[in-house]
């Protein structure tokens, strides 16, 4: 047979872009992998299909590049849910090749049968079967084409006895993914301006939606002399070498920047879907700018909101705004920010202490290089990583913020490394994180990505271990019995060093970086160190929980885990 549907597939896949297919092979697609092997796409060899969606869905997000999933019938193309809702709330431009049992033991619960449409339904943007060999190459581009212009993920289901039936005539259908540019109309943007020449009290609150805005967005805070607070998501694309930065707001966010946005007379809500609404001033104006009209007035009223991407609606608007003079707002704001980063900068440790996960955070920042990739477990890590890694233009920072999953912090090294094979790749892992998906290690290892793992190793599921303390509870199943994880990845075949004193913490951190294959540090940190929310956050059911806490586990004979508690977090 000359050609067959499964290089169709394929060379569809590989003309709309896709340089990478992580999966696992097996039965119902091995006709799809005969033809990767045969393509320009490479093939990445998991150990679990979540971390192929993972990995693939880093990638996406970082090239914005169609990147592929395959996985066998059933099972196999089952285990990349996680990651691909991961992908897809993230909008990154990810394809599943679901394949599936043959077409005739569909509807007869045949063995490996599942029903990949209503599984992927809420985590895709497409979701669709191949039903004749005909339709193959026409719905690899609807597929292809909608993950691109849709920004998420394509499941396609194709089953095996279409991939491996005999390719037919179809019509040249190829991939169309231009983005257009957005911008609101001229009368809404002469509202939008009415609105802020008439306020001296501005603060814009910048997200995920000003990625490539930066420079306009630092005109405007200059022209309204407005401070910017960030979502988490924002961070990578506006903090750096922003005079008007007051830092993060939101739960693991600052009070600079929480205050800045709530003490405002005018919010400046720019590509910012920011989920809770207690983050959001109740009696200022608010303007929201965003891409997506589904995200206006989504979290909280607002009293103008206009479509637009941010760069070129910033630059229709700029020329429209008086330059505002008085600063007193702004100057506050920026004061409070810079005595907030002074204090967290200033934490030392003596060389016998055990090591904070802050500690840690801060030693990696400043080792790592100026353009390292880096990639947080959900948990402590992610906190440590926000606040603390310098992010910027050329380097990037990718956590579950959207999810929340644990576990996807190596898996995203893996992909960013695949991706960007030139430089550095670090992943800070949870303990509970990297034992996750642990079996993935070998992947870092048979692939040959040479990323740099640091597990913040506290013994426990920390980030629940605190959530449950606030709560009043002792902490139950929290627990980790742990191995050295330093001696487990060098059984896999890593560089592995384990570390547990603060004053051999930088010279590991300096040597664990140079190393030129994979490596990791696996970091007894301190199990007590508390995640403290900006402190008008610290609610009183919180304070009142820990004092419950504190009181059960003194007359549960814990009292020792109370003092070191306090120890700890007490400065
Ligand atoms: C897949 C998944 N399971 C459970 C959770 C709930 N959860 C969030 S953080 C966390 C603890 C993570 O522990 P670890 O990786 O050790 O990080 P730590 O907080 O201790 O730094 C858990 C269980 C989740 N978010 N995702
Ligand atoms: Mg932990």
């Amino acid at each position: 047979m000359s050609k067959r549907v499964a290089d169709v597939l394929v060379e569809t896949l590989q003309a709309a872009g896709v340089k990478r297919c992580y999966g696992i092979v097996g039965d119902t697609l091995n006709r799809i992998t005969h033809a990767i092997s045969e393509s320009k796409i490479q093939w990445v060899h998991m150990r679990h299909e979540e971390a192929g969606a993972f990995a693939a869905s880093a990638e996406g997000q970082f090239t914005g590049e169609l990147v592929a999933c395959a996985g066998s019938c059933g099972p196999g193309s089952l285990h990349f849910i996680n990651g691909l809702y991961e992908a897809n709330r993230n909008r990154a431009p990810v394809i599943l090749i679901a394949t599936q049992i043959v077409r005739q033991d569909i509807g007869f619960s045949s063995v490996q049968e599942v029903d990949f449409t209503s599984v992927y339904k809420d985590c895709s943007v497409f979701c669709e079967m191949i039903l004749m060999p005909g339709h193959a190459r026409r719905k690899m581009v609807a597929a292809c084409q909608a993950a691109l212009t849709k920004r998420g993920v394509a499941v396609l289901i194709v089953p095996a006895d279409i991939s491996s039936a005999a390719a037919e005539e179809e019509r040249p259908y190829t991939v169309h993914a231009r983005q257009p540019v957005i911008r609101p109309s001229d009368a809404d943007l002469d509202a939008i301006a009415a609105i802020l020449n008439d306020s001296d009290a501005i603060t814009i609150y910048a997200g995920a939606g000003c990625a490539g805005a930066h420079d306009q967005v630092v005109a405007t805070a200059d022209r309204l002399k407005a401070p910017m607070a960030h979502t988490s998501r924002g961070k990578d694309f506006v903090a750096y070498d922003n005079p008007y930065n007051v830092g993060m707001t939101g739960m693991i966010g600052g009070a600079p920047g929480y205050h800045a946005v709530l003490n405002c007379d005018t919010l400046l809500q720019l590509g910012a879907d920011f989920a809770w609404a207690q983050f959001y001033p109740d009696r200022a104006k608010i303007i929201q700018i965003d891409h997506d009209a589904t995200h206006i007035g989504h979290r909280h009223p607002v009293t103008l909101g206009v479509v637009g991407n941010i760069k070129e609606t910033l630059e229709a608007l700029l020329p429209r705004l008086r330059q505002h003079d008085d600063n007193k707002f702004l100057a506050a704001y920026v004061k409070r920010h810079q005595k907030m980063l002074e204090s967290a900068n200033a934490e030392t440790a003596g060389s016998d202490a055990t090591i904070s996960g802050t500690y840690l955070a801060k030693l990696i920042n400043k080792h790592a290089a100026k353009d390292a990739l880096f990639a947080a477990d959900d948990g402590t890590a992610l906190v440590w990583a926000l606040r603390h890694l310098d992010t910027s233009d050329k380097r990037r920072c990718f956590c579950s913020l959207l999810h929340g999953t644990m576990a996807s912090a190596m898996p995203s090294a893996i992909g960013l490394q695949k991706c960007q094979p030139g430089r550095q790749v670090v992943c800070l892992a949870g303990d509970g994180g990297i034992a996750m998906l642990l079996g993935d290690l070998l992947t870092v290892v048979q692939e040959k990505v040479p990323i740099k793992i640091a597990v913040f190793n506290n013994g426990k599921l920390g980030f629940i271990d605190i959530e449950q303390k606030s709560a009043g509870l002792v902490p139950m199943y929290t627990d980790l019995q742990n191995p050295d994880f330093g001696e487990v990845a060098k059984a896999m075949g890593f560089w592995g060093h384990s570390v547990a004193k603060a004053g051999d913490l930088e010279e590991s951190v300096k040597t664990w970086l140079a190393q030129p294959g994979p490596a990791l540090l696996d970091v007894k940190v301190n199990p007590m160190q508390l995640v403290m929310p900006p402190s008008p956050f610290v609610s009183p059911e919180a304070v009142v929980g820990m004092g419950v806490y504190t009181a059960k586990a003194i007359l549960e004979g814990k009292g020792r885990d109370v003092w070191e508690m306090m120890v700890e977090n007490v400065p």
